[in-house]
């Protein structure tokens, strides 16, 4: 638990405290990734054979999906799970389009002679990284790959584990990846990131994966974009005496069953709520066939958390800034507009994550241990670089060349000066 100002901690009370988690140790992930990295660097795919058959247990014939390979992989994709990873890839899409329509290109005359603005330019090629995990998430790649295509970007590539469910490669292939390769883990991030003799190098990898995922996108971030480093899945509710106990133990435990390092909360103005909550999960948890993952979830980072008012409430809510952050309150919306740090707002009984996870049409690609305090998630936006310009008529020089040559006479940069001076030298020597 972070550490509360003193105020906020006297108006809470845990009924259920998440245990003090160990920060796991990252030293032997660093330097297990820095060798991957360092390896593939220098001998391209002869060091993507050696670590996928060291940490998949196999090595593919050819790391490129071929054209074949992906038609099989959609006739194995029986009708219906097709049709709904249409619509999913349909509503993410249209949102996707609906949000690059506010990125809007700028041009402004700042002072008179003096223009300022920029555009907005797709990414040139990015790196979609699909992970395998526990389950095969069919909506994975759907989240990194369609926002890409309508961004513009000119090409997307998506590196998946040799070792994924075929149905992945189907879902690369209809969210519109461009180019498709086995590989997993350190090494597909590190090939994305400096290229081999058949996987191009990209601008930009975005994705989540693994701790190994995670590190290597750390490592290369600077040489490459990257969107965000991804942590276990969060789900926090807030919640006052109208919300559903039932309702609000389903929606934690939805996504406790993820990893047993999910983090799932309660913060509530009810005590009784929170009372029922707890009953609710433990009933609950008895016939939910991944209690095996979502028990211990549970258990170990599980949180209800007693607010004596909605403001505590609130405050509390935008210290932990959770991925997912559900509201159920008499006035959801008015309670909505009061919170500043979440991945994404699920606002009212109505909204589950689940929706967002698989299809409604917002990214399910969100930050995580706290990240909500400073960005959002993958969107569209994420694919474009807001790129700026200017151009000065006469005017316009004789506006800023004065304080630029006196800012880099007293800044000691004698070539600055000279810079600004020429233009206003050339102007005056004109009028003059
Ligand atoms: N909750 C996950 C995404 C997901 N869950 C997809 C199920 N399918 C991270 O936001
Ligand atoms: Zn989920």
């Amino acid at each position: 638990m972070p550490d509360l100002p003193s105020e906020l901690r006297a108006n809470l009370v845990h009924v259920k405290a998440p245990k003090q988690a160990e920060g796991p140790d990252g030293r032997a992930v660093e330097a297990t990734v820095r060798q991957v990295l360092h390896a593939v660097r220098m001998q391209g795919d002869a060091a993507l054979r050696i670590y996928s058959a060291r940490f998949d247990g196999m090595v593919p014939e050819r790391f490129e999906v071929s054209g074949a390979e992906r038609a099989e992989a959609l006739a194995n994709l029986d009708p219906q799970t097709r049709n709904d990873t249409e619509f999913a890839i349909e509503r993410v899409r249209a949102f996707a389009e609906a949000q690059l329509a506010t990125l809007l290109p700028l041009e402004v005359e700042a002072l008179p002679g003096l223009h300022l603005g920029h555009r907005v330019i797709p990414i040139r090629r990015i790196g979609a990284y699909v992970p395998g995990g526990r389950y095969p998430l069919l909506s994975a790649p759907i989240m990194t790959i369609v926002p890409a295509k309508v961004a513009g970007c000119a090409e997307v590539i998506a590196c998946l584990p040799p070792t994924a469910h075929p149905a992945m490669i189907a879902g690369c292939h209809l969210s519109g990846a461009d180019r498709i390769f086995r590989v997993g883990g350190a090494q597909a991030i590190a090939a994305m990131a400096f290229g081999t003799e058949t996987i191009p190098a990209v601008d930009k990898i975005v994705g989540p994966g693994n701790a190994y995922v995670n590190e290597a996108k750390r490592q290369v971030f600077g040489a490459v974009g990257i969107d965000q480093l991804a942590g276990p899945s969060e789900i926090y509710v807030l919640a006052d005496e109208t919300g559903d106990p039932a309702m609000i133990a389903t929606d934690l435990l939805a996504q406790a069953e993820h990893d047993v390092h999910t983090r799932v909360g309660l913060i509530t103005t009810s005590r009784e709520l929170a009372d029922a909550v707890l009953a609710e999960v433990e009933r609950q948890l008895a016939d939910l066939p991944t209690a095996a993952v979502a028990g211990p979830a549970w258990r170990d980072n599980g949180e209800i958390a007693v607010a004596a008012s909605e403001e505590a409430m609130i405050a509390y809510s935008d210290i932990i800034a959770a991925e997912h952050l559900q509201v159920h309150t008499a006035d959801p919306h008015a309670t909505a507009k009061k919170l500043s740090n979440y991945g994404s707002l699920f606002i009212g009984p109505l909204a589950s994550v689940v929706y967002s996870d698989k299809c409604c049409g917002t990214n399910h690609t969100l930050p995580t241990m706290g990240a909500g305090r400073y960005t959002g998630g993958l969107w569209v936006g994420s694919y474009v670089k807001v790129a700026t310009h200017q151009w000065l008529d006469a005017r316009g020089v004789m506006a800023v060349a004065p304080p630029a040559c006196r800012q880099s006479r007293s800044e000691g940069l004698e070539g600055h000066r000279r810079a600004a001076a020429l233009r206003l030298n050339m102007i005056e020597g004109t009028a003059g």
